[in-house]
């Protein structure tokens, strides 16, 4: 009797493709291989959220490798022995696309993910080591989700620990330099004894964040999610959620949160909506400790607070229209004025923050990055350096009337700066195109590129961070097999390589802590 092949029966052919399909369609593939892990509903659990804001920032052929292959040094295992290769490349194409469904996150979602491993009171006051703990350094590496603390004067390493998935964004510190609170992609919010090397608080502030803030007295975390659009407002202490509030404009229309800032002189958080033309001021409730811990004050209501408290309540949203949306945006050293770059890249603007009056606008192109700005006086003049995402320059901005001063040619587009008041170079990386291996040095006087140096010729090297004193810096071999390299800041020659896993950025807990002018807030 023939072997009856279901191919040459049409009814049977149709029934089996169709088996073949609905078994090995990417949602069944999903509940079958990874929801234990990432979440039946894609928001993540042990894994990281698998949607695409979440994983916006990788590449399909990496997402197809990891699914392939797996994750060195994580739980995520390879999947090329029980997936074909067109299965793999199903599942990688869904959970780069949206779900027919846009989650939500809920104030109830937040508190239920909140986790307090030791509570506030519970772990002494005395560091577990000898090193400056003003002076340390965190480290974030990217390549196997994990943070290092370096002491900033010996460069020793004290604590290497596992972090969230995709750190991003700066993390930011409590005023005594004890607590460091990260943000990660997926909305988690973890609080970090530096003293004791431990996590004690944690919770999912949203889906997909953009970043956090901390308040100048330590009391409150705010942080700016994209998925649901909204600010939510937390205690600082045990990272207990206070208040959600959705982002929207006054006839309700929602937007995403573009990032949020803590700007100290004037005791509120600065919000920019990535999709409302509008700039939000939230201040925090004035307290004796908030001058004492950050010395911004010389009173504890300086001319601008007391401009505020006129206008109005604590934790109460203050909307200021503006004429564009900002993604990207960048303060004066007193707070007193935004400079936002425009959405489509091209050109930015000065915004009051008390009057709420566009000043300038700022004729700069290719992307401005501005939320890596530094300024530094010269020649009597305060001076705003800004890289750019998509033309090889920096360009060069008098504080005073906001002119272009100066353009400089670099190797490549940049994507950060950083100096310190008590260097005279200023460092910018290239970071796209074929130099990534270089980074400039520019004289804070002259205002020219001094030095290009290439730390290691074919890997890429960005991002630097100075250390208290400004008397030698870190700067990142970005690579898997990569590094952090000290430079003494004034000779500029190498004084040693700490090995690391794709290192991004680097934090020093007191140029952080004292809004030092050279460094990010
Ligand atoms: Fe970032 C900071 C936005 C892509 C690494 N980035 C920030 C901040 C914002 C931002 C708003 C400030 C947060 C803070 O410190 O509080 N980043 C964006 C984007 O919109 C963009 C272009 C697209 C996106 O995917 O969100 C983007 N960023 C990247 C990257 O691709 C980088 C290079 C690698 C990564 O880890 O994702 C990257 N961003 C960083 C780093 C900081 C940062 C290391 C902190 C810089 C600092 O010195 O404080």
């Amino acid at each position: 009797m023939p072997v009856l092949m279901p191919a040459l029966i049409p009814e049977l052919a149709g029934a089996q493709e169709e088996a073949i399909t609905a078994n090995s369609a990417p949602p069944q593939l999903y509940q079958d291989h990874c929801a234990s892990c990432h979440g039946a509903d894609r928001l993540g659990a042990m894994g990281p959220a698998l949607l695409p804001q979440n994983l916006g920032r990788i590449k399909p052929e990496e997402v197809r490798r990891v699914i392939a292959d797996g994750r060195p040094a994580t739980q995520m295992p390879g999947f090329t022995d029980t997936l074909t290769g067109p299965e793999v490349d199903a599942l990688s194409d869904w959970v780069l696309s949206d779900p027919p469904v846009t989650p939500d996150w809920t104030l109830d979602d937040i508190r239920a993910s909140q986790v307090v491993s030791h509570p506030p009171g519970s772990l002494g006051d005395t560091p577990e080591f000898d090193a400056d703990p003003q002076n340390l350094f965190v480290v974030v590496e990217t390549g196997d989700h994990h943070a290092s603390v370096l002491d900033g004067d010996t460069f020793e390493r004290l604590a290497r620990f596992p972090t969230r998935f995709a750190l991003h964004g700066g993390p930011k510190y409590s005023p005594d330099g004890r607590y460091v609170y990260f943000g990660s992609r997926d909305g988690w919010i973890t609080k970090f004894d530096l003293y004791h090397f431990a996590v004690v608080a944690e919770v999912r502030a949203g889906i997909n964040m953009r970043n956090i803030a901390v308040s100048a007295d330590g009391r409150y975390v705010m942080a700016a999610n994209t998925l649901p659009g909204n600010l939510v407002l937390f205690d600082a202490h045990r990272l207990d959620p206070m208040r959600v509030y959705p982002a929207a404009d006054a006839e309700g229309n929602g937007s995403r949160v573009s990032a949020v800032y803590a700007a100290p002189p004037r005791s509120s958080f600065i919000a920019a909506l990535k999709d409302v033309k509008e700039l939000w001021e939230i201040p925090w409730p004035v307290t004796p400790e908030a001058v004492v811990a950050t010395g911004h004050m010389d009173e504890p209501l300086d001319p601008a607070r007391k401009a505020l408290e006129a206008r109005g309540e604590s934790f109460e949203v203050r909307r200021l229209p503006v004429p564009d949306y900002l993604d990207d945006f960048f303060f004066d050293p007193e707070y007193r004025r935004v400079i936002g770059a425009s959405r489509g890249g091209d050109g930015a603007m000065v915004i009051d923050l008390d009057s709420g009056d566009k000043l300038a606008d700022l004729p700069l192109s290719g992307m401005p990055h501005l939320g890596s700005g530094i300024t530094w006086e010269t020649g009597g003049r305060r001076v705003m350096a800004i890289p750019h995402l998509a033309k090889p320059e920096v360009s060069i901005i008098d504080m005073d009337d906001y002119s272009l001063i100066k353009t400089l040619h670099t190797d490549g587009p940049g994507f950060f700066m950083r100096s310190h008041e008590n260097s005279r170079f200023a460092w910018t990386d290239v970071f796209f195109g074929p130099n990534r291996d270089r980074v400039h040095v520019i004289d804070k006087d002259s205002l020219e590129i001094v030095r290009t140096l290439v730390p290691e010729p074919g890997k890429t090297s960005a991002h630097v961070e100075f250390d208290r004193d400004g008397e030698t810096l870190l700067l990142s071999l970005w690579e898997r097999d990569g590094a952090v390299i000290a430079y003494d800041a004034d000779s500029l020659e190498e004084i040693t390589r700490v090995p690391m896993d794709k290192p991004s950025g680097k934090y020093n807990v007191w140029n952080k802590t004292h809004y030092e002018e050279g460094t990010s807030h």
